[in-house]
């Protein structure tokens, strides 16, 4: 057997030191692991420009082993640029102003790369498990509503496993139905067939941003850095 291993990361938000952090301590291999990222790369955070090119590197250089799903915030933008007026609204008042300004003060527009952000898809899928950015109702992710798969907030799932962010909590949290817990991080544990493992854990508001290492034998460990954003 294989030592592949997947990292999933999400809501980095533009804060790029935090996840160059958190890749290395989950000892990221750019030129073998799978990584995934869960969305919502832009808007609220201090480095949105820096994290856009850091994303894009990647990349470049790692084909179709990096993975970047597409959130409700770079859908926000897609949108706000092809049909402005509310759409365009809508994204300001969720933080897009700081994306526009984080481009250009960097000497480049976010309008450059929309057809970059444009190929983020909505869902990635496993044998073993999905990842969208919000949430399922039904397992399979090309059976939702695109607004379920980026804006979702339902915990109430029990099917095949799925990998999310989107809302943050204190910790990551694994949803059963009706039943939740806290992951408790650093160890490494048998990877659950169904329910939701939620990865959000708020970096941009403060507190932390976590990723999610899986080994090809089965198990997974959630492991975290501190948000360098005072609250
Ligand atoms: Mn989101």
């Amino acid at each position: 057997m294989g030592d592949n291993r997947t990292l999933i990361i999400t809501d980095l938000h533009g804060c790029c030191d935090e996840c160059r952090q958190l890749l290395d301590k989950m000892g990221f291999r750019e030129e073998e692991d799978l990584l995934i990222n869960l969305g919502d790369t832009i808007d609220r955070g201090p480095a949105i420009y820096e994290t856009f090119e850091y994303l894009h590197g990647l990349k470049e250089r790692m084909g179709d082993r990096c993975v970047l799903i597409r959130g409700n915030h770079e859908q926000m933008m897609l949108d706000a640029a092809a049909y402005g007026g509310r759409d365009r609204d809508l994204w300001y008042y969720n933080s897009g102003e700081k994306t526009v300004f984080s481009f250009i003060h960097n000497k480049h527009k976010y309008q450059e790369y929309l057809a970059w952000y444009e190929e983020m898809p909505y869902y990635y899928v496993t044998d073993r498990f999905s990842c969208v950015h919000a949430s399922l109702s039904d397992p399979d992710p090309a059976r939702n509503e695109i607004e379920t798969l980026i804006w979702g907030r339902d915990t109430h799932y029990e099917g095949k496993l799925v990998m999310t962010g989107h809302t943050p909590y204190r910790v990551p949290i694994y949803f059963h139905g009706d039943h939740y817990g806290r992951i408790q991080e650093d160890v490494w544990t048998v990877l659950p067939e169904t329910g939701m493992i939620a990865l959000d854990t708020g970096c941009v508001y403060g507190n932390r941003l976590t990723g999610m290492i899986i080994r090809e034998d089965g198990t997974f460990m959630v492991t975290s850095v501190p948000s360098g954003v005072s609250k």
